[in-house]
């Protein structure tokens, strides 16, 4: 396949590597001017990707889209009319409610959307490690999008297994943003790695905040249980205890946040539905006092 990468951050570099390993054709599209970047995943030698090239995105048979949900819309929209209809566009970041807004611009294309746990660390502009081997989950957002899942799971799985195909991949973005609610916010407030939040107080808020967040799945019409997943939470705060969450870094490094499409997206959802959830309020009023105190 000819495929085009939107954002060469962490998740989108990993893929163009392991995709060009697996015979793909791919290129980069980028906020530069660069028309070329070269790529070392973990310690072998450099791949050089074309970059921003308009021949390159208007061949696309595919156009993976890995820019954070905050910049969905203004990464997209300058370049809808230089793709070919029938290209599959794949999103992928953390949070929810960013296609959706965009959803009938691009209703022409097969629209999809992959969530994944594999882990990847930019270590700088041309280096890239693969740090945590994790699996892919891909879904269709329209029924265009149907056709072509099949193919396209197997394109990923090949290129970096496990990629598997999910019939109700709503229920799966739901089960990640719960997980994001509890500990991207916590971590960034607490200045610390994920495995800190694994103490006997941090817990019982996040206890908490699942009871608030299951509810509101619920009313979603998927399904969640409370004690569920705050058990799964446990577990990704233990596998990935030594990481720094995206949030954390996004803070760190005196960036936006992904905040409004995490627990933001979930307040709105619990207001449409009239669910009381005033924990994940609190950390999502705290998160945006920390964003306005980094704007200074
Ligand atoms: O997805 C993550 C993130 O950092 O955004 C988690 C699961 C919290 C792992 O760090």
């Amino acid at each position: 396949m000819n495929i085009c990468i939107l954002g060469a951050g962490a998740i989108g570099s990993l893929w163009a590597c392991y995709l060009h390993n697996a015979g793909h054709s791919v290129s980069l599209w980028t906020r530069s001017s660069e028309t070329s970047i070269s790529l070392s995943l973990d310690e072998r030698p450099p791949l050089v990707f074309p970059c921003n090239q308009e021949s390159q995105l208007a061949n696309a048979d595919l156009l993976i889209v890995t820019v954070k949900a905050w910049q969905v819309e203004s990464a997209i929209h300058p370049i809808i009319s230089l793709l070919n209809p029938s290209c599959s566009i794949i999103f992928s970041h953390n949070g929810m409610g960013a296609v959706e807004a965009i959803l009938p611009q691009i209703s022409n294309h097969p629209v999809l959307f992959a969530t994944t746990t594999h882990g990847a660390l930019r270590k700088n502009k041309n280096q890239i490690q693969h740090t945590g081997h994790g699996q892919t989950i891909i879904g269709s957002l329209n029924n265009l999008a149907d056709e072509q899942l099949d193919k396209l799971v197997e394109a990923f799985d090949l290129a970096l297994p496990p990629a598997l195909s999910d019939s109700n991949i709503g229920q799966a973005l739901w089960n990640k943003l719960a997980i994001n609610c509890c500990i991207n916010p916590l971590t960034a407030l607490n200045d610390c790695r994920n495995g800190e939040l694994a103490a006997k107080d941090t817990l019982e808020i996040i206890d908490s905040l699942c009871f608030e967040i299951a509810m509101v799945i619920n009313a979603e019409g998927f399904t969640c249980d409370n004690n569920e997943l705050f058990t799964r939470t446990q577990q990704v705060i233990e596998a990935t205890s030594a990481n720094f969450s995206s949030m954390h870094q996004d803070i760190h490094h005196n960036r936006p946040t992904e905040i409004d499409y995490i627990t933001g997206y979930l307040l709105q959802r619990a207001l449409t539905h009239n669910i009381d959830t005033p924990m994940n309020k609190q950390l999502f009023k705290q998160i945006k006092q920390k964003e306005a105190q980094n704007d200074h």
